[in-house]
């Protein structure tokens, strides 16, 4: 299968590339290279060295035998990702080329502003791009648990059905995002949805839950980059990189909170089931993807004991909560239609936290020299605006001054 990455340079894009070329799919890639930008902006670096786009492609190269098709891009570049897509004619698209981030969504208007119209725009140029020059190419685009909020009741895969007044009919489950990141995902499903309606594209929502994981297979240009930043390091990678330099892991409030959550390498299991099993034409799916739901406080324990079994003494230090978020709420969402294409989870989560402190150990003094970055400081509630600049790059062009 040919398979398009657009946000390839990412987390999740640079190992779902290497593992899909490992079971003979041919790749190809977009992106702007704004994640690296955006970490640096926070003052952060990824805790785990990664190398340059062109040195990723070369290792590739080397490693696959075969070279990667790579386009710098934004997708907001309608015309050039329509020749991207053109050039390459995939079987099939998977978008990660969003800004992932609900805390730097948070931050002011401007990085509101930023978030909502990178993601929607981005995502909308590429549903364009996908009707006019591969119509028939299957989109996997990631969306988010958050999406659903904590309502108080199951959350079903994207449908529900319901009753009204005697009638009965199958509707889009209610979405409740918590932060305007959240949001971009809720109006970039319904966009989704809308163009397989109206145009028979074919297209597999991914309501992910928090992923963690390493990805360090040996060749330093093969690794993925992992954040633990407030912006851009989601909470187990936190918990790891406090626990590696002795920093207090910080479960924020009561640690309640519930979310699903992942291993890295069972979302690139989940991703490549959904692309090896498309729907049909004009069919949008929504897959709920997580592995277990743990309260933060249960997941800071992981951390903990997984720390702990390899000789680091770590402690859990809850700090206030900086965001607005329901604790201790009913969290009970269906994740049946990866399993019924044969997703089976990898690791147990102590091992697979095991590896990844083992992994971050030797990488100690980079996290120790942003420290500094782990402290929240972005406050949801609050009311004055704060003094953050955002950096000029290239790719923010469109954007007012
Ligand atoms: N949290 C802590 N301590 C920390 C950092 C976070 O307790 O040091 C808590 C947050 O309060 C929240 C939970 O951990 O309750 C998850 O926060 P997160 O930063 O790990 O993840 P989130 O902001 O929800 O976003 C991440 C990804 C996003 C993805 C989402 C899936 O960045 O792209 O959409 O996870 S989900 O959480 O299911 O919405």
């Amino acid at each position: 299968m040919r398979v398009f990455i657009a946000g390839i340079d990412g987390y999740l894009g640079w190992p779902l590339a290497q593992h899909l070329a490992a079971r003979g799919h041919e790749t190809a890639g977009a992106d702007a290279l704004l994640r690296r930008a955006w970490v640096a902006e926070m003052g952060a670096d990824s805790a785990v060295p990664v190398a340059t786009i062109g040195e990723r492609l070369a290792a590739y190269r080397e490693h696959f035998g075969a070279s990667l098709p790579f386009t710098e891009v934004n997708l907001r570049d309608h015309d050039a990702l329509g020749r991207a897509l053109a050039a390459f004619a995939p079987d099939a698209v998977v978008h990660l080329a969003e800004c992932p981030s609900a805390p730097y969504s948070m931050m002011d208007h401007r990085h509101a502003e930023f978030v909502q119209s990178n993601n929607v725009s981005g995502t909308l140029s590429l549903l364009f791009a996908m009707r006019d020059h591969c119509p028939e190419a299957h989109l996997v685009k990631l969306g988010s648990m958050g999406e659903y909020g904590t309502p108080d009741v199951d959350i079903p895969e994207g449908f529900f059905e319901v009753e009204f007044r005697g009638r009965r009919d199958r509707l889009p489950f209610p979405r409740q995002a918590g932060s305007w990141y959240h949001w971009s995902k809720v109006f970039d499903s319904e966009n989704v949805a809308f163009a397989c309606r109206m145009w028979g594209l074919r297209a597999t929502d991914v309501m992910q839950g928090v992923v963690y994981g390493t990805w360090c297979p040996g060749d330093l240009r093969l690794n993925s980059r992992l954040d633990f930043d407030e912006a851009f390091g989601t909470a187990v990678h936190r918990f790891c990189c406090q626990a590696v330099i002795g920093h207090p892991i910080t479960p924020y409030g009561s640690g309640a909170q519930r979310r699903g959550v992942l291993s890295l390498a069972d979302a690139l299991q989940c991703l490549t089931l959904a692309l090896e099993n498309p729907p049909g034409p004009g069919e949008y799916r929504v897959f709920n993807q997580l592995r277990d739901v743990r309260s933060l406080a249960e997941l800071a324990e992981l951390v903990q004991a997984a720390a702990c079994s390899l000789g680091i003494e770590a402690r859990v230090v809850p700090v206030a909560n900086p965001r607005a978020e329901t604790e201790g709420h009913h969290y009970r969402p269906d994740s049946n239609e990866l399993p019924k294409l044969g997703f089976r989870p990898s690791a147990p989560m102590d091992e697979e936290l095991r590896r990844l402190i083992s992994d971050l150990l030797p990488h100690a003094g980079r996290i120790a020299a942003h420290a500094d970055r782990l402290p929240p400081t972005v406050r949801w509630r609050a009311r004055t605006a704060r003094a953050h600049t955002m950096p000029k790059t290239p790719d923010r062009g469109r954007e007012p001054s």
